[in-house]
């Protein structure tokens, strides 16, 4: 409508103004993800979200997707101003593994390597070896195994079941969980494969293991596209948030994307295959971040000692990468 025409006239103006770029996640509302591409910004997983901002000359960068991510592009580019549309966007997992705790259990198990999600604050990747996203995680983890070496794990304990039971390797779990992808259920979804037998069923690991072992394909959001597109059938039964069938349905324009059952009625349900936090970041909140980018509101800032510390563990997962 006129309204959201008019926020999306003044946001691009503004980034013009302010020299900055738009990085949105998967996640994120389909008209926000339209934005970042309609102005040379990018979509995409936290990973490259952070790599992006890196690279990209742009002064300011506008992080539309939860705290971790605008901590994690932060970390890459401390000399850029990294703002996101509210600092209220927080993530069930980075909140569920607090710093304090995590490291008495690093503490009381020295001789493990550890090893965290990207979804955790920049303190608890300060006191991780390693730092991965689910699109490495069972590469590096494989590595870590052929190694020989024992693991701590956290937050996700459904990414770290799946990791462990692919790779082998001795994981002790850090018992979190993202809120969305907890309530997918396995029961509706054998029901619902029954109604479309020729559809092949994508999940992301963050879901429970009854859930994964439904799967055609198990993967992280960009592998997830990547199957949508590649794979022969033409309907894909999905579960993640449902903030990736904009990019997916791009991907694979010819073929029908369906949600995965959650967790039913409002009632039970908390998120709905919607995640509360990235669903914060609307029009309005991108245009105050422009406007008025005041530190408190707005701005992310990592302390300096925290922030070498965090880029060890994030460096040795990008150049593992390479
Ligand atoms: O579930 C999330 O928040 C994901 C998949 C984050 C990411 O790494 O892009
Ligand atoms: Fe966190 Fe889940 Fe939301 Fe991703 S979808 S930000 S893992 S709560």
């Amino acid at each position: 409508d006129a309204d959201k025409q008019a926020y999306k006239a003044r946001i691009k103006q503004l980034l013009v103004e302010k020299e900055a770029v738009l990085v949105a996640h998967y996640y994120t509302d389909p008209e926000i993800q339209a934005l970042a591409e309609e102005t040379g910004g990018c979509v995409s997983d936290s990973l490259e979200m952070a790599r992006f901002g890196r690279d990209h000359p742009a002064k300011t960068l506008i992080v539309a997707g939860v705290k971790f991510m605008g901590e994690t592009s932060k970390i890459l580019s401390p000399e850029k101003t990294v703002l996101m549309p509210t600092l209220e966007a927080t993530c069930s997992l980075d909140v569920g593994c607090p710093i304090e705790s995590f490291s008495a259990f690093c503490d009381a198990h020295p001789d493990h390597t550890v090893v965290v999600y990207a979804n955790t604050s920049a303190a608890v990747k300060a006191r991780a070896d390693w730092v991965v996203t689910s699109s490495i995680a069972l590469e590096i983890v494989e590595h870590l195994d052929s190694e020989g070496k024992k693991i701590i794990w956290g937050p996700d304990r459904h990414l770290g079941s799946y990791i462990a039971k692919e790779t082998g390797a001795d994981m002790l779990m850090w018992q979190g969980e993202c809120i969305v992808h907890d309530e997918f259920k396995a029961k509706a979804l054998r029901e619902l494969k029954l109604l479309h037998p020729n559809a092949a069923v994508l999940v992301h690991p963050e879901s429970p293991a009854s859930v994964v072992e439904l799967a055609d394909a198990v993967g992280s959001t960009s592998q997830l596209i990547k199957a949508a597109q590649t794979m022969d059938n033409d309907m894909f039964i999905v579960a993640t948030d449902r903030g990736i069938f904009y990019k997916m349905q791009q991907a694979a324009p010819n073929k029908t994307l369906i949600e995965a059952p959650t967790g039913g009625n409002g009632a039970t349900c908390r998120s709905c295959a919607h995640c509360p936090w990235m669903a914060m970041n609307g029009l309005k909140a991108i245009e105050s971040a422009l406007i008025n980018n005041t530190p408190s509101d707005h701005e992310i800032f990592v302390d300096d000692s925290l922030r070498e510390k965090a880029l060890i563990p994030l460096d040795r997962m990008l150049n593992f990468a390479k």
